[in-house]
């Protein structure tokens, strides 16, 4: 059997939101599949994908999996950073996608099996006012989730993260140019305490509650907030402080034993190294699509393993169902697993692209089918052209930028 790469093309489709596919075709037909989807700069990657990587696919082994990951990352010359990172991992995505239909095996079969029957995921609750999120926490409850996030509007702020307009369903990009969010952190930390208080009275703390503080606080503020939030045991406090600046976080640390999760927006173990071997955190939240493919995500994860942290991979609707099906495979098979954020996506996303992945009693569970179980339909996809969509902005009153 030959394996060599005779095809590979980047797909642009907007089902309701931008998505990226890399799709990779074997000289016997074999095709593989992966997400490459970089939320409100989707084109840079499509450039990179096109121009410079896609044409250094053709006539490769497709079974050489590491060496292509290696030649592109070490092969470019310049390393790391989101665009060249999602890139990458389009290509490394689609290529366990093709291992496995070689091997006929799923793909956590090739990352070692099974070590856990179904996937802990956790759900979106929000609401424009505390009670509406607290009703809302009750309806994931009834649906058979075991973890919730909750998110509530902050009185004043229009447009706060985590809230959709008008009682629609969240979506964080939209279309047009990106719009602008104003934002108070005191009026955060005023508002956000009693959320907890109120979920946990009117639920109790027989399931696991999260929160996305979306990078928005001062390493001195989130040390109150995670403080402030200990009596409610939160599975985790996400984003406490903008992501980059890994000191940070040992301040909310001495401060608070509240479990931290931060890594959505990394892209490579070089942003998260010593996060994980000081401690600084409980749970990485790295993407196959966004750290680099399987790959390297699975490098992220075996540090992470070694020292204590679990894992909490993103999984926003803006990560396809693509990343999501490699996702769950990566989750079944690692010693580590912590959970895993799942948004359903819309109706048209998944005729774009079926799968084989299913929920049921709070847990997602692989495809059993060979490779990733899951495809790209092309000729739906056609029927959905890209549409520039950005990621909100957010501003304080005095009109200047502030983290998002
Ligand atoms: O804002 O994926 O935890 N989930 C999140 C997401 C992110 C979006 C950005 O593209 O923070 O909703
Ligand atoms: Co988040």
């Amino acid at each position: 059997m030959s394996m060599k790469i005779v095809d590979a093309k980047v797909i642009v489709t907007s089902p309701g939101r931008n998505f990226v596919t890399v799709k990779i075709t074997t000289e016997d037909g074999v095709t593989g599949v992966g997400d490459a989807t970089l939320n409100g700069r989707e084109m840079a990657v499509v450039g990179y994908l096109t121009e410079h990587v896609c044409p250094l696919l053709i006539g490769r082994e497709a079974s050489r999996i590491e060496d292509t990951w290696q030649y592109l990352y070490k092969g470019a010359y310049w390393r790391r950073g989101p665009v060249t990172m999602t890139a990458i991992a389009g290509v490394d995505t689609a290529l366990w996608d093709i291992k496995g239909k070689v091997a006929g095996l799923p793909v956590y079969q090739l990352l070692g099996g099974r070590s856990r029957d179904g996937v802990m995921v956790y759900g979106h609750a929000q609401g424009s006012t505390i009670e509406e999120t607290v009703d809302e926490v009750g309806r994931y409850l009834e649906r058979g989730y075991r973890a919730v996030r909750a998110q509530t509007a902050i009185p004043g702020l229009s447009g706060t993260y985590g809230i959709g307009s008008d009682g629609e369903r969240y979506e964080p990009a939209s279309s047009g140019l990106p719009e602008e969010t104003p934002w108070s952190t005191p009026a955060y930390l005023n508002h956000v305490p009693e959320l907890f208080d109120r979920v946990r009275r009117e639920h109790g703390y027989g399931f696991h509650l999260l929160h996305d503080a979306h990078h928005r606080m001062s390493p001195n503020e989130a040390a109150g907030l995670a403080k402030a939030l200990e009596p409610f045991r939160l599975f985790w406090l996400e984003d406490p402080t903008p992501a980059e600046d890994q000191t940070a976080f040992r301040r909310i640390r001495e401060h608070s034993t509240t479990p931290l999760a931060t890594g959505e927006i990394f892209n490579s173990i070089h942003d998260c190294d010593r996060l994980i071997t000081e401690r600084l955190i409980d749970y990485i939240r790295t993407s196959v699509t966004h750290a680099g493919g399987i790959t390297h995500l699975r490098r992220i994860l075996s540090l992470a393993e070694l020292h204590g942290v679990r894992s909490g991979s993103h999984g926003a609707t803006d990560l396809s169902p693509v990343c999501m099906a490699a996702a769950l495979h990566v989750d079944t098979a690692i010693p580590n697993f912590g959970v895993q954020e799942y948004m359903p996506h819309e109706e048209r996303t998944n005729e774009v692209f079926p799968h084989g992945y299913h929920f049921a009693d709070g847990h997602l569970y692989p495809s059993e089918d060979p490779g990733l179980g899951v495809d790209i339909d092309e000729n739906a996809a056609e029927s959905h052209p890209y549409e520039p969509a950005y990621l909100p902005v957010a501003r304080l009153h005095d009109g200047s930028m502030h983290d998002w």
